[in-house]
């Protein structure tokens, strides 16, 4: 589904959602940052090994009653609560911690990740229009605006700059990110498209946060990203960062992403990439 861009928020509108969007990420960051437990409180999801901590469930929390202060008419749509119904049209889709795998084991690869969509992010029929992913170890954030372009913030110095996706269009000279679920199955079919994946391209990195994945593919710092088993928040943000940055998210017979399968990237690089994970 194409959305008129007479559906669009006004240009103020989406600046003034872009600012509320990078503003909360990181708070919500903060938060989780400098308010890690010494003693980190987990519960399971669907696997043993599918996490979620204490501080997931509070940064949401946060998450929550931030935009909903902000913007009470909005939906919202987040990983760990229930959703709640808006009324004009726009749905906040959060990830209040996305690598929680890697921030229980006090890795630095995780983020806040945070959009606002038009649609159902429940559904097929979704597109984000602001999207900011905050990554507290690493001092920076993404943000992008539909139409407006995309961007790295360096958190310290208060630097912005404008992305482009990389340029890199032979596969075997390719760095690809990819990540794997929590499901003893899901994995061992994943490992099966790696089989094939990883004679064929420079490298694999296996970062463990698909919003990060997606910003650092926007910021040209991997070449392409795929995966399969993506839920909207893990998405939301980072496809926007890579789409404004110049490059295409596409699922897996090209059209839009979905759950079965996610490839970001250049346009070049992924029209390769996209047959060899979707056999
Ligand atoms: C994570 C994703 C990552 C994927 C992990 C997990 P979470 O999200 O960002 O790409 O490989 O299995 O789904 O669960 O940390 O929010």
């Amino acid at each position: 589904m194409t959305w008129a861009t007479d559906q669009l928020p006004d240009p103020q509108t989406l600046r003034e959602l872009g600012a509320l969007a990078l503003r909360v990420a990181r708070a919500a960051a903060t938060l989780v940052h400098e308010g890690r437990p010494d003693r980190l409180d987990t519960s399971t999801k669907s696997s043993d090994t599918d996490v979620v901590t204490i501080m997931d469930t509070r940064s949401e929390a946060q998450l929550r009653t931030a935009l909903r202060a902000a913007r009470p008419a909005d939906g919202f749509v987040g990983e760990e609560g229930e959703d709640l119904a808006g009324t004009t049209g726009i749905t906040w889709v959060v990830d209040p911690i996305d690598g929680t795998v890697n921030y229980l084991y006090d890795l630095p690869m995780y983020a806040v990740s945070v959009a606002a969509v038009l649609g159902s992010p429940r559904g097929p029929a979704w597109r984000p229009v602001v999207g900011a992913v905050v990554s507290p170890v690493l001092n920076l954030a993404w943000t992008a605006l539909v139409g407006q372009g995309a961007a790295r913030h360096d958190l310290a110095t208060g630097a912005r700059t404008p992305l482009s996706v990389g340029t890199q269009t032979d596969l075997g000279h390719a760095l690809i990110g990819t990540g794997f679920g929590y499901r003893a199955d899901t994995r061992a079919e994943q490992a099966r498209t790696l089989v094939e994946v990883l004679p064929r391209v420079r490298d694999i990195r296996r970062l463990g946060s698909a919003a990060t994945d997606l910003c650092l593919v926007a910021d040209g710092r991997l070449d392409a990203y795929y995966e399969s088993g993506l839920k909207p928040w893990d998405l939301a943000a980072g496809r926007l960062v890579v789409s404004e940055a110049g490059g295409v998210v596409v699922g897996p017979a090209g059209g839009e992403p979905t759950e079965e399968m996610v490839v970001a990237g250049n346009a070049a690089l992924v029209a390769a990439l996209r047959p060899l994970v979707t056999r």
